[in-house]
């Protein structure tokens, strides 16, 4: 499908081009029409050339088709690149951005001579575009506004964030319940990979919902652009600049549609390589037989796969890594799953930086149906985070064994731990003697995050009361990237003395590959939130969605351990090191 995307976007440019150069009306009208078309359509429009029905499309005359051809032939329109040479790129580019069109950029280059998106950008920062006729105070702030959207836009979003706008889109939409069959989040959302570009809603309904059910997608509250709005195909850009997409299906085509637009790429081409070597073929419309065309399934993904004799992988893992081969030979491991979690390693209270008290974190977790959970806070010396100096902790553990006799009859389980700091000659800001009093300590660094820290965490994991190393790498999502580290030699050391090493929810801290080298090499690892309020305890199932990633197996993640197994767990790397 992508053909029809690139040469509808190429159309759009034309069009673009054409307004700023204040070409004829009627020929822009034209090609913004065969640009929509082009990306409504629901046939490849390969395939429409080599029918002959691409000339039977009301809407795209003959002189567009003969565009579209020479594209499919050549790669590129000689009509295009004759256009784009008539304008500097860089205005090319911010004809992207929100609230400036090729009209604003024509004035901005006659009447103030502006070449570069560094002369636009200025001139509107300096006040000069005001000069121009017609450039009101609203009208600067729609531009102001709409650079800041597009320079957002360009980044890649947290999962939390996207989770939160696909789960308020899904709320939102439900309210057509009558109209609509299924509906899920697809696309990355749904494999729960670290960072996502867009959300990408799929619907199941009857076709004659589909108008309505469009509708109401780009109705939506927090929509600033709509992008694209057809029968098949919507997309919006909302006021926060994310992009969500949506797609509707027919009811028996749901699986193939759910399959297809949760990817990966990578994954999918290899799937469709399986269905060609098996005489048949696999779109986002169901499983066909090759040489007939003859529709055999796709209502469901479980369908699709065992058409192609396969097992259904899990969304996470779906990224052409292995995956595939096990699916072939029914032999993908059981991963961990959010009913395996009996409890949280790693939160803080208003103790030290949370906006929790005590009684609700903990009231919070004993909700999220656990048997126990690690009251977390910060020590002394993590002072913007108000850590706790020895005094407090112990005025802690009071306050705690006074609530823990309230939770003793409900079986659940309150353990006294901390997130001592790991000082920067690897010691601990806390005495041994006092971290043996603990539950469960959990040690991270919180400074010098540009050099290699490897000889800190190693000598962390030395210490008998270290049961997990917190946010291990450093790293938080796309915008930090973590200090240099010898993880080799972190994870084997880790299994050598029974320590942890912490995924931690709010960060996206411990990658799917050094996931998949902890189980490769027997280290257990803690899925935590790190909340700092008790709403953050609900993200713990798009942790298990980061640690499925990493292939985590549930007999190697320490949550999935009751609470006899992590007072065992501790207790054993304490004998191990000899200190009891
Ligand atoms: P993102 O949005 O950058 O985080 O990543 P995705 O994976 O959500 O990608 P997106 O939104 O462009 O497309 C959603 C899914 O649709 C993608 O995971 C697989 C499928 N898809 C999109 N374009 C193609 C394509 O050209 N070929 C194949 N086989 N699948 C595609
Ligand atoms: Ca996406
Ligand atoms: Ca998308
Ligand atoms: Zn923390």
């Amino acid at each position: 499908m992508s053909k029809n995307k690139e040469i509808a976007r190429i159309f759009e440019k034309m069009a673009d081009i054409l307004e700023f150069l204040g070409d004829n009306p009627y020929r822009i009208a034209t090609y913004r029409r065969v640009a929509n078309i082009l990306s409504e359509l629901n046939v490849d429009v390969e395939e429409l050339v080599k029918s002959g029905k691409i000339y039977n499309i009301p809407g795209i005359g003959q002189s567009s088709v003969e565009k579209i051809l020479e594209y499919l032939k050549k790669g590129k329109i000689s009509k295009y690149e004759e256009l784009k040479a008539k304008v500097p790129e860089d205005l090319l580019e911010l004809m992207d951005v929100p609230n400036i069109g090729p009209k604003t950029l024509r004035l901005a280059y006659e009447k103030l001579g502006i070449r570069s998106k560094d002369d636009f950008l200025r001139a509107v920062r300096s006040g000069m575009l005001a000069t121009l006729p017609g450039f009101g105070e609203k009208k600067l702030q729609n531009i102001m506004r709409g650079i800041e959207l597009w320079e957002k836009s360009k980044e890649r979003m947290t999962l939390i964030e996207a989770f939160e706008i696909g789960q308020e889109y899904l709320d939102y939409m439900k309210h057509l319940e009558n109209l609509i069959e299924k509906i899920e989040l697809a696309g990355s959302l749904r494999r729960r990979k670290e960072t996502v570009g867009d959300i990408d809603i799929l619907v199941s309904a009857p076709r004659q919902n589909w108008v309505k059910i469009h509708e109401h997608f780009v109705s939506f509250n927090g929509v600033k652009d709509v992008l694209l709005k057809g029968e098949t195909k919507s997309s919006v850009v909302l006021e926060n600049a994310r992009q969500v997409d949506l797609r509707t299906v027919e009811p028996h085509q749901w699986g193939a549609a759910l399959q297809y637009f949760t990817g990966s790429k990578e994954h999918n081409i290899r799937v469709r390589d399986i269905a060609k070597a098996k005489g048949l073929k696999l779109s986002e419309y169901g499983v066909f037989k090759a040489d007939t065309d003859q529709w055999i399934g796709g209502s469901s993904e479980e369908e699709v796969y065992a058409l192609l004799g396969m097992q259904t992988p899990p969304p996470e893992i779906r990224e052409n890594a292995g995956e595939i081969e096990l699916a072939l030979e029914g032999k993908l491991p059981k991963l961990v799953s959010f009913q395996d979690i009996k409890g949280d390693f790693h939160i803080h209270t208003n103790w030290s930086d949370g906006i929790g008290t005590l009684e609700e974190m903990i009231e919070t977790a004993y909700r999220m149906g656990y048997e126990y959970v690690v009251v977390g806070d910060h020590s002394l010396s993590s002072r913007v985070a108000k850590g706790l100096d020895v005094e407090r902790y112990r005025q802690q553990w009071k306050e705690i064994d006074r609530l823990q006799k309230e939770y003793s009859s409900k079986g659940f389980y309150i353990l006294k731990g901390c997130e001592v700091d790991i000082l920067p000659d690897g010691s601990l800001d806390l005495p041994d003697s006092v971290l043996a009093e603990f539950d469960f300590v959990v040690a991270s660094i919180h400074t010098r995050f540009s050099q290699d820290n490897t000889y800190r965490i190693l000598k962390a994991i030395e210490n008998p009361y270290v049961n997990l190393i917190g946010h291990p790498t450093g790293k938080s999502y796309g915008s930090r990237q973590g200090y240099p580290l010898d993880m080799e030699k972190i994870i084997k050391l880790a299994r050598d003395t029974g320590t942890a090493l912490e995924l931690n929810t709010f960060r996206a801290d411990l990658s799917p590959e050094h996931v998949r080298m902890c189980m490769a090499e027997g280290v257990y690892i803690a899925i935590v939130t790190d909340a700092h309020a008790p709403a953050h305890l609900k993200y713990m199932h798009l942790g298990v969605g980061l640690a499925r990633r990493g292939w985590a197996l549930p007999e190697l993640v320490l949550n999935t351990k009751d609470i006899k197994g992590v007072k065992e767990f501790v207790l054993k790397k304490r004998k191990l090191l000899a200190v009891v």
